[in-house]
């Protein structure tokens, strides 16, 4: 079961499992569709009404897939769903995921914490009420440790010495938006449910994910939403749309911010690896998923080069950063759960951004009219 089939993740991973051979049942209250909207944007690369992708990918995958519209904070809804079809394993991406969103203003804060916390909530409680042996594998982030001068552990508990004495703790964590701080209690309020009820879990930390392809990804038809406005878009991609605009690239600030990146195929990969490589009954598993340490200013960097291969010539430009974050900070996250899993990296940023610019090319026309979504409009202080 994936909470959020139709986000940039969510239908990705439904088309993986799909084609595996595995029955998907997707949730989605369409949130993400209406809140692009409402910031005056369209995902870059046109996408299909829910029904009729769902039944492109149905062709293609032997009907696995079956779709249920409904929204997570509805305790009854998912506690009908998981009853009816008894999820082997539940993926849930159903959370607001955009940090700037959530910095808009105070509703657009509440909306974030309620929506994300509460959905949560409900669906632990739902699988306890339904009595199933469920693995739940839930997207957190890299950034619910924010940017510690120490190395970021992969573990959920960590051990300390206060005053002389010594005892386990939950591994700090500092997020740098109030989107980010949901995910980090989010993961404290999984770690309580793990501890009452046994609930076998995956909490994965993820980087910022690029790209537009997977395996699977092979047509136009079966694409999914990619965003590149200040509000929804992430960096790499919202570089490699500026490039095709002729807009410069925008590091934020000094532009020494580094993050763990990953494309959509190896996050694809990953997920896959950890839904058929449970952790044991009852374990809580703590997942950093990323693959290439690099800054904003590198990337932009590996735009441009890449862009240049393809006759655009992109500029460079660090903007006023809206966000308080560091820009020149010590990085070094562990990462051992996925390699002990076999996990081999396929794609690297440097060779994944040509394809994503021509991809994005045959729609530069329609993109034109969004220009005025390209730079922040919301200051974070
Ligand atoms: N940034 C720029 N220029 C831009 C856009 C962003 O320099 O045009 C910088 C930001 O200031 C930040 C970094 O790039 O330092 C990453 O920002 P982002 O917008 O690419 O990603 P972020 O807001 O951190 O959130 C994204 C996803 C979120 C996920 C997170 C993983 O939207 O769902 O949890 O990446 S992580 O970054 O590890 O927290």
């Amino acid at each position: 079961m994936i909470l959020g089939i139709d986000g940039y993740l969510g239908w990705p991973l439904a088309l993986r499992m799909a084609s595996k051979g595995y029955e998907v049942i997707g949730i989605d209250n369409m949130a993400t569709r209406k809140s692009v909207e409402e910031v005056g944007s369209i995902s870059a690369l046109p996408i299909k009404s829910m029904d009729e992708r769902v039944k492109i990918a149905n062709k293609e995958f032997k009907g696995k897939i079956t779709f249920v519209k409904g929204d997570i904070t509805d305790y009854k809804l998912i506690c009908d769903t998981i009853k009816e079809h008894t999820p082997e394993t539940i993926v849930h991406f159903a959370e607001q995921r955009s940090a700037p969103y959530s910095m808009i203003d105070v509703n657009h804060a509440t909306y974030t914490m309620r929506n994300n916390i509460n959905g949560t909530i409900n669906l632990i409680y739902a699988i306890r009420g339904a009595d199933l042996d469920t693995h739940v594998v839930k997207m957190g982030t890299m950034g619910e440790f924010g940017t510690p001068k120490f190395d970021i552990p992969e573990a959920p508990f960590v051990d300390v010495e206060i005053k002389g004495k010594r005892d386990k703790i939950t591994t700090p964590k500092w997020g740098g938006s109030w989107y980010h701080w949901t995910k980090v209690h989010d993961t404290n309020n999984l770690l309580f449910a793990n501890k009452l009820w046994g609930i076998t879990m995956t909490d994965i930390m993820q980087g910022p994910v690029y790209g537009t392809r997977t395996s699977e990804i092979k047509s136009e038809d079966l694409f999914t939403r990619f965003d590149f406005d200040a509000v929804w878009g992430t960096v790499v991609n919202r570089y490699c749309v500026e490039a095709i605009l002729g807009e410069p690239l925008t590091p934020y600030g000094k532009g020494g911010q580094i993050r763990g990146f990953l494309s959509l195929q190896d996050s694809m990969d990953a997920l896959t690896l950890l839904i058929e490589n449970k952790p044991k009954t009852g374990e809580y598993r703590s997942v950093n998923q990323f693959m290439e340490l690099l800054s904003v200013n590198e990337i932009a960097e590996i735009v441009k080069t890449e862009a240049a291969k393809l006759g655009i010539d992109a500029k460079i430009k660090n903007v006023e950063n809206p966000r308080v974050e560091e820009e020149q900070h010590h990085y070094n996250p562990e990462r051992t759960v996925l390699p002990s899993l076999g996990f081999k990296l396929k794609v690297q940023m440097k060779d994944a951004i040509g394809e994503i610019i021509k991809d994005l090319l045959p729609n530069k026309n329609r993109l034109e009219n969004y220009k005025d979504v390209l730079l922040p409009k919301t200051r974070w202080r």
